[in-house]
């Protein structure tokens, strides 16, 4: 865990206690901070150290705190935190903005931070493991799932390798990443921002709180990667910032875990940080081979009867699902879940790759209404009924995957569970096509 004597007899309010709150506690407590915390789940507040006071910030006189420590999930634009905390002029901020307060208290080390709509983890993973293949020390964390105040501190001349949503960006002041790095942006997470442009702002901060010395790579395939990218270069010297070209990176046949353009895409901006942290060539090119993909990204779960079965859970949006479907000639294509928007047009493209398109979900009656006039279309509504319809329907050669183009919090607590209740059904049916679902695949209250 990191600890830091910046939080040092300093009093916090931490509103969120899941994965980020809960370790953002434990660093300051560790730190010697006097803290309050609440989350407005009980089981939650009960799971807490019993050395914090629990009670809601809202209710809170916030008279000399340090600050409100919010989770990425609190949604900022409609909650009633931020005007109360700025009542008392105390700052709203997240466990990043705590990691780089506690910046000063570490070894010597440089910090990776990298963003985007579509491909963070792979890229932070990815990076991760070239750093790895340096022989340099290194940590991976942030949006991936693994909260960085959790980490043991790296040795001096380590590299932090941070996945950064929006989310987390929004709670982070003072930042200064080595190296930036911006993949892609399409719209995304629009509930949480006041339109594209607010979520596109968003990103930019990333760059905005750097050094005029620090590196910041961009790739190119959009026109909003580039325009920030054209304002970042107007205050950056010429050889810091690195708009990367995908099509100038060669090899990619030899990389089984990188597959597909958009994996392209993500290689060339890992070697853009790599190249920017001095690791040398024979390095990555090495690390790029030996690389394993993460789960829940075009993984391969299952093959039977000569149809594969992919967990493309990950895919959220509809950006993200258009390459998963480019990826495969014959495509079963279950669907569905809470919408992002309300059309399907970034994945147009490949509707000739499906043979037929399974809906569930929230989501499964709007997209069933647009793909109905273009594809066949099955309204399975749950997705055991849509993996058992398609095993019915598939022959050998073509792929089932799920790849939903939604977030998955109306009928599951989060992609992961989506994606491993797709692979324990895909196992069930494999072994008995008549076997009961599973009782995760069945819808849950309220989403996180
Ligand atoms: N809560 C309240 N009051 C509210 C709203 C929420 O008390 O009004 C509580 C909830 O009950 C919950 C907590 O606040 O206990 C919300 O926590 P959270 O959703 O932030 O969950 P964490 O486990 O802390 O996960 C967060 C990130 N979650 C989100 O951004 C939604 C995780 O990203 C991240 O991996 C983790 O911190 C560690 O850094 C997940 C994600 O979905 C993977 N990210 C989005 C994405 O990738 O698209 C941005
Ligand atoms: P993120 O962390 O940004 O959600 P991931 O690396 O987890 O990104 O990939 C999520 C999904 O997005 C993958 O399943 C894949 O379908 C798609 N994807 C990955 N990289 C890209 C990219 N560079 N451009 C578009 N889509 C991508």
């Amino acid at each position: 865990m990191i600890v830091s004597s910046a939080f040092a007899g300093k009093r916090y309010a931490v509103l969120g206690l899941a994965r980020s709150g809960l370790t953002s506690v434990n660093t300051l407590l560790e730190s010697g901070a006097d803290v309050f915390a609440w989350d407005t789940r009980e089981e939650a507040r009960a799971a807490c150290d019993p050395r914090v006071t629990l009670a809601d910030p809202l209710t809170l006189d916030l008279t000399g705190f340090a600050g409100v420590v919010v989770s990425p999930g609190v949604p900022l634009n409609r909650h009633p935190i931020g005007p109360h905390a700025a009542s008392f002029g105390v700052p709203v901020i997240g466990d990043i903005e705590l990691f780089a307060l506690a910046r000063a208290s570490l070894p010597a080390h440089r910090v990776v931070g990298i963003t985007g709509t579509n491909g963070k983890s792979t890229t932070t993973a990815l990076v991760h493991h070239l750093v790895e293949a340096a022989g340099i020390p290194t940590r991976m964390g942030g949006n991936i799932g693994l909260p960085v105040l959790g980490q043991d501190p790296l040795p001096a001349g380590g590299v932090y390798v941070l996945e950064l949503s929006s989310y987390q960006i929004d709670l982070t002041y003072s930042l200064e990443t080595d190296v930036a790095a911006l993949i892609n942006l399409s719209p995304d997470h629009l509930d949480r921002y006041d339109g594209f442009e607010g979520y596109a702002a968003s990103k930019a901060r990333l760059f905005a709180m750097q050094r005029a010395d620090q590196h910041a790579v961009f790739g190119r395939g959009d026109p909003h990667t580039l325009r920030i990218a054209g304002e970042v270069s107007g205050s950056r010297a010429g050889t810091l910032v690195h708009i990367v070209d995908p099509n100038t990176l060669e090899g990619q046949k030899d990389w089984p875990s990188l597959q597909g353009p958009h994996n392209l895409q993500n290689a060339a901006i890992a070697v853009a940080i790599a190249r920017a942290l001095g690791i040398g060539e024979g390095v990555w090119r090495e690390g790029l081979k030996s690389f394993v993909g993460l789960p829940h990204r075009m993984e391969r779960v299952a093959e039977a009867d000569g149809v594969l079965f992919i967990n493309d859970s990950k895919a959220t949006n509809p950006a993200s699902t258009a390459p998963a479907l480019g990826a495969f000639p014959r495509v079963h294509w279950i669907l569905g879940g809470l919408p992002k928007g309300d059309d399907l047009d970034d994945c147009a493209p490949y509707f000739d790759h499906v043979v037929q398109a399974y809906t569930i979900g929230e989501a499964g009656p709007r997209f069933a209404e647009i793909l109905d006039p273009i594809m066949p279309v099955k309204r399975s509504e749950m997705l055991c009924d849509a993996v058992r319809q398609a095993m019915d329907e598939a022959k050998p050669g073509e792929v089932i995957m799920l790849s939903p183009a939604c977030a998955s919090f109306d009928q599951f607590r989060d992609f992961e569970a989506r994606g491993d209740s797709f692979r324990q059904i895909v196992e069930a049916l494999i072994a008995d096509r008549a076997a009961p679902c599973p009782p995760s695949d069945r819808p849950t209250v309220e989403g996180a």
